[in-house]
């Protein structure tokens, strides 16, 4: 567990462990649905080679598995094929409906898993399926059937798990698990779940279905990542993310959000390559247009700046003061901003950086100037080894 820039996590952690119950060392698996859930966010969509390009790197990354539907059209049907055909380490898995027509598709990709998706809560049969609960659990069992009996290994999706009938909920996950089910993803569709909510609901499928257990959080309360953590505490086995948290609405999981609270806060380093979260973020950025916000967690543009006069004196003796893991573990820099807030120290260093020689009058001086002039930021740079070396060497740095 050892960070170079922070020493040991249970050091950065300081006494929030007691509070926090200690670390939780259990492994946990990543299915990535950036090519499948990612492209049903509005306005985002990709070109076949981008779907290979993002597929490639994720695999390269670490992700367990990479979901993609073949079933939206050619161009999607392609990219599944070739996907299987490039025998990545991640399991290529196939999503679409219990509906024979989507698995002879997936079949036709050479799909070796298949992700079938059912809805189970009543206000889904009735007012987007029009069938009943018993039509609803024939329906997918004789999918299920039929996809076991081509080869496949399956996973079905309690589709709006988290509004249904728990008796139906259970009956349900029961029967497929006696219809030799391989996984059982548990969707919180709506994001309708509190974290205490998602544990109890995991448990409660486990409990009549001892298969592995995805678990995929919708983030339409804001709570995809507190909710997928709860899931993983229940015991789920595996943790449906996206690339900035891109999805139907707004969104399921983040990728880079649930890896970093899984070894920050649970003390758990998954065989992934999380150097290289940035690369994989700026690519899809750049591919699909789009800015993540600033003060997204782990990814955004803030994480790592500093700003506050005191902060900035702090990290420079040690970024442990604000920085739960240092940037370079996930291939990021650390910056400071000068701005009006900087105080006399963030003037001082401001000035040392500059090259100017100072003294506290003048340092006290600018932070006069800078304040009166209520500029805002003024700009930020990179705390490089150089950056760092010109304010401290000056003596004072704090
Ligand atoms: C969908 C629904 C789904 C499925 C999740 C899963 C959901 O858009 O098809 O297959 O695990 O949120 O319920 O994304
Ligand atoms: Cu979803």
């Amino acid at each position: 567990m050892q960070d170079e820039k922070h020493g040991d996590l249970e050091e950065s952690l300081g006494f929030a462990q007691i509070y926090n119950g200690g670390f939780f060392n259990k492994k946990v698996k990543i299915l990535d649905s950036t090519l499948r859930e990612g492209e049903q966010a509005p306005g985002i969509s990709f070109t076949k080679r981008q779907r290979l390009q993002i597929g490639w790197m994720l695999d390269y990354f670490g992700v367990n598995a990479i979901e993609i539907s073949p079933i939206i059209s050619d161009s999607h049907f392609d990219s599944c094929k070739e996907l299987v055909k490039a025998k990545l380490s991640a399991t290529i898995v196939a999503h679409g409906r219990a509906l024979k027509e989507d698995i002879d598709v997936a079949l036709n990709c050479d799909a070796s898993f298949y992700a079938m998706y059912h809805s189970v809560s009543d206000i889904h049969l009735r007012y987007k399926l029009n069938i009943s609960r018993e039509d609803a659990l024939n329906r997918t069992l004789t999918a299920l059937d039929y996809a076991k009996s081509h080869g496949l290994q399956v996973r079905v999706t309690l589709e709006d798990a988290s509004r249904a009938d728990p008796i139906y909920l259970r009956e349900f996950a029961k029967a497929l698990y006696e219809a030799n089910v391989d996984r059982i993803s548990v969707p919180d569709t709506v994001g309708a779940m509190k974290p205490s909510g998602m544990y109890r609901l995991v448990k409660s499928v486990k409990e009549v279905a001892p298969v592995p257990i995805d678990v995929h959080c919708h983030n339409d309360m804001g709570l995809s990542l507190a909710n997928a953590l709860a899931g993983y505490e229940a015991g789920a086995d595996q943790v449906h993310t996206t690339v900035g948290g891109l999805g139907e609405r707004t969104g399921i999981t983040d990728l880079s959000q649930f890896v970093l609270a899984l070894y920050v806060l649970y003390g758990v380093k998954l065989d992934v390559r999380y150097e290289m979260l940035n690369d994989v973020y700026k690519i899809l950025e750049e591919y699909i247009d789009y800015k993540m916000p600033s003060n997204q967690p782990i990814m955004g543009e803030n994480a790592y700046k500093h700003k506050a006069g005191t902060h900035i004196a702090a990290i420079l003796n040690n970024p442990m003061a604000y920085e739960l893991v240092s940037p370079e573990f996930l291939g990021r820099k650390r910056k400071v901003v000068f701005s009006e807030l900087i105080g006399k120290n963030g003037a001082s260093f401001l000035l040392k950086v500059l090259g100017v020689e100072s003294d506290e009058s003048l340092a006290k001086m600018v932070a006069h100037g800078v304040k009166s002039l209520q500029m805002g930021d003024l700009f930020e740079l990179e705390l490089n080894d150089e950056i760092k070396q010109r304010i401290i060497t000056s003596g004072e740095g704090k």
